[in-house]
């Protein structure tokens, strides 16, 4: 078994956990839906909940990394600082104690000394998360330590997480929002080349128990490292490779001009959609969330997740990006693909997303956008004739009609 992605395992579990807990625990749950209006904020802190439920899943997953392979929370990177200032300039930082009372007293500081709210989330911080996946246990590879960083998202979109809608339907497979687009994603790269290897994507709200009405989540991850790739899409439930590995609905059958589907974002530019419209038709579908989009491509709903702005980041990718390698697949830089031609897509010139280098003159958390948007797929053969045609449709629009 590979430690590691176990261990990345647990933690995502741990997030998904605490995740689900903010929404289902009363005392939790208040806070989590309370629209402060400005004069009526804590005024000593000033964190609202659903940033310290960001932070604090960060920390508990670097808490957790590093108890188990010491050395490697210094490498676990993230949107989120872990360090407030209050109004009187004081500095409090959120972190995991080790004792469960003093991390809940720690929360009661930051939560304005709502007890039962630091308890509730203290004991969901140290509680033992262990996960079984006998396909992992098969997986026999070992990384350095010393060679890794984790880039971290702990609760992607956080606007459908505090909306909370339960009862979308989905289309073809794809919820366009709701809280099934939340996901933790938890991605490793290698420190000296940048490649994305290893990623779990864990999706707290899943499927929701028609009985009890508590949602179930539900875990992916991917291993590409030194010609071995392995995801756990390719095991059936008994464990066993399933050569199949499309687990998704989309139906390539008509051979003609909407021949792919595609993921996008709503807030795509229009010259971009028009272009993919003309290309995908009526497979072009909208979702929340960058790693819920790209999630739609790791189960086969979509062939593509493309978006040309520079709004995701780092860790909105990392993880996808080996599961999509470990798939046969990968995540290239949108801008670079539209410049190159398409026989550089051909001769293996790939420009893949890479994850241990800042864009040159940005701040704050730009430095670790992708800058230069992005493009997920399953199928390289796929990706030539898609962006084949795309980049058509974008320098010549409509000759495809
Ligand atoms: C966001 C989130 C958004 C996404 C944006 C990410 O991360 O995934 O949904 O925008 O790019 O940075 P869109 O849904 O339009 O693709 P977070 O929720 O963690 O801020
Ligand atoms: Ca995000």
């Amino acid at each position: 078994m590979s430690e590691i992605l176990h261990e990345l395992l647990c933690a995502s579990e741990k997030a998904a956990c605490i995740a689900r807990a903010c929404r289902q625990e009363e005392a939790l749950f208040q806070l989590l839906i309370e629209e402060k209006k400005e004069e009526e904020k804590n005024k000593k802190f000033l964190i609202d909940f659903k940033t310290l439920a960001d932070v604090l899943v960060q920390e508990v997953i670097k808490h957790d990394l590093g108890k188990k392979f010491p050395g490697l929370e210094k490498n676990v990177r993230g949107e989120e600082s872990n360090e407030f200032t209050n109004e009187l300039g004081e500095k409090i930082i959120v972190k995991v104690c080790p004792t469960e009372e003093e991390t809940a007293s720690l929360l009661q500081r930051v939560l304005d000394n709502n007890k039962a709210a630091a308890k509730t989330l203290a004991r969901a911080v140290h509680q033992e998360v262990t996960v079984t996946d006998e396909a992992l246990d098969a997986v026999n590879l070992h990384i350095p330590i010393d060679d890794i960083a984790v880039w971290v998202d702990p609760i992607d979109s956080t606007y459908q997480y505090i909306r909370g809608l339960e009862d979308i339907q989905p289309e073809k497979g794809i919820y366009s929002k709701g809280l099934q687009c939340v996901t933790v994603l938890i991605g490793v790269f290698l420190l000296d080349t940048g490649h994305s290897v290893m990623g779990v994507i864990n999706q707290p709200f899943a499927i929701k128990d028609p009985i009890t009405l508590r949602w179930e989540g539900q875990w992916y991850w991917g291993l590409s490292y030194m010609g071995n790739n392995i995801c756990s899409l390719q095991f059936s439930s008994t464990g066993i490779p399933d050569n199949k590995v499309s687990h998704g609905s989309h139906q390539r059958t008509d051979p003609g001009k909407h021949f792919y589907a595609a993921v996008t974002s709503s807030a795509e530019a229009k010259n971009i959609l028009r272009a993919l419209s003309t290309v995908c038709g009526e497979n072009l579908h909208f979702a929340a969330g960058a790693g819920y989009k790209c999630l739609c491509v790791i189960q086969d709903f979509v062939d593509f997740y493309v978006f040309s702005e520079d709004t995701t980041f780092k860790w909105d990718s990392c993880a996808a990006h080996a599961i999509l390698k470990s798939l046969g697949g990968g995540m290239l830089d949108l801008s670079e693909c539209l410049n190159s031609t398409n026989q550089n897509l051909k001769l293996g010139a790939r420009p893949h997303l890479l994850y241990n280098s800042e864009v040159q003159g940005a701040k704050g958390a730009d430095r670790w956008a992708n800058k230069g948007g992005l493009v997920a797929y399953r199928s390289e053969q796929h990706l030539e004739i898609f962006m084949d045609r795309f980049i058509k449709e974008l320098s010549f629009p409509n000759e495809l009609h």
